[in-house]
């Protein structure tokens, strides 16, 4: 399989200027500290390819609602040319975050690598779909998805710092899994556009497998297609990833996380992969580690470790929550 091909690669991402909290930029480091390196060779070749050099000094504010365009534009320039650059030698090639806005580049990264779009699997309590002027926050890592979903090409807005940017997704390229906070117009956006998507609802009713084949089958019918999996570490329950900024009740089991991980690198076809949102500074010490610990297991399950067979969940303690999208 390509696991004997191709060796892992991890890039640090340490960006913040996608939210408002401080200590998302720790996130690589936290990760390495908690020995990601180790612990992803025991199922695969890993290079470690050190922090990407993020901008914080250029002369940054709001443009109109949107909070530090020129700073979260030009970041995202870089990492779509690292990870870009990395996928010509490694694959997946992992990129640490770091704020959920760095999805941008990488994703960006995989599309100008392939030359087209890869399908991409979002694994996430939010949809982060938000046209960054509609955003009821104004923080960019709400917006991902918008500035590379060719759907909206007419209604984009400029930005400042996003001249490079250009979309190469389609709706049918996307899916979700594990949305419980959604705004009404990523809903509008969702439904308009037919994009995949299953909540929280969906996957105590349906099993995480089925869901994981629904995603599949719809973005990849014929199973020949590149994967970038978009993992944000609170589509788990905050009860296993507490350090991290925007937690929502009710979210996915470690074991769910670990299967949708495990299934796509079975594939073989798992060409990318964001873990982002570690934030060391918003749990305690227990909690951090807990929340490392679980980030990390998810990514020794994109490089190689096999989950354990389809996991359901009736015979589990049910978190309570707001579950469904609708
Ligand atoms: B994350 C939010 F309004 N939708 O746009 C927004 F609820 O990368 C949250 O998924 C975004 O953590 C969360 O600010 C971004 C909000
Ligand atoms: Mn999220
Ligand atoms: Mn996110
Ligand atoms: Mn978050």
């Amino acid at each position: 399989t390509f696991t004997r091909l191709y060796s892992a690669c991890l890039i640090g991402v340490p960006s913040s200027k996608g939210q408002r909290r401080s200590g998302v930029e720790h996130g690589p480091e936290i990760l390495r500290k908690h020995g990601i390196v180790k612990k992803l060779r025991k199922f695969n070749n890993v290079v470690d390819s050190g922090n990407i050099r993020v901008v914080e000094d250029i002369a940054d504010d709001f443009e109109g609602n949107v909070k530090n365009p020129r700073t979260v534009g030009a970041n995202n320039e870089r990492i779509r040319d690292a990870v870009k650059e990395s996928l010509k030698k490694y694959r997946p090639v992992i990129s640490l975050g770091g704020d959920h806005s760095m999805a941008i580049g990488t994703i960006s990264g995989s599309a100008t690598f392939l030359g087209k779009a890869p399908v991409v699997i979002w694994v996430d309590a939010h949809a982060d779909i938000n046209p960054p002027e509609l955003s009821p926050s104004g923080n960019l890592h709400g917006t991902p998805l918008s500035f590379l979903l060719k759907e909206l090409d007419s209604s984009r807005i400029a930005l400042p710092g996003f001249e490079w940017c250009d979309s190469q997704i389609a709706a049918k390229d996307i899916a979700f899994i594990g949305l419980r906070d959604v705004d009404p117009t990523e809903l509008d956006i969702i439904k308009n556009h037919g994009i995949k998507a299953f909540d929280m609802n969906d996957i105590d009713r349906l099993g995480i497998s089925r869901v994981l084949s629904e995603c599949l089958d719809s973005t990849d019918p014929n199973g020949t297609r590149d994967i970038h999996l978009s993992f944000d570490v609170d589509a788990l329950d905050p009860s296993l990833t507490p350090a991290t900024g925007t937690p929502v009740r009710g979210g996915l089991f470690k074991e769910e996380g670990e299967f949708i991980c495990s299934e796509l690198a079975r594939t073989g076809r798992l060409l990318a992969v964001d873990m982002v949102e570690v934030n060391p500074l918003l749990s305690d010490a227990d909690g951090t580690t807990r929340t490392c610990e679980a980030a990390i297991s998810l990514l020794q399950h994109c490089v190689g470790k096999r989950a354990s067979p389809p996991f359901e969940r009736e015979d589990k303690y049910v978190p309570e929550g707001s579950r469904t999208l609708n």
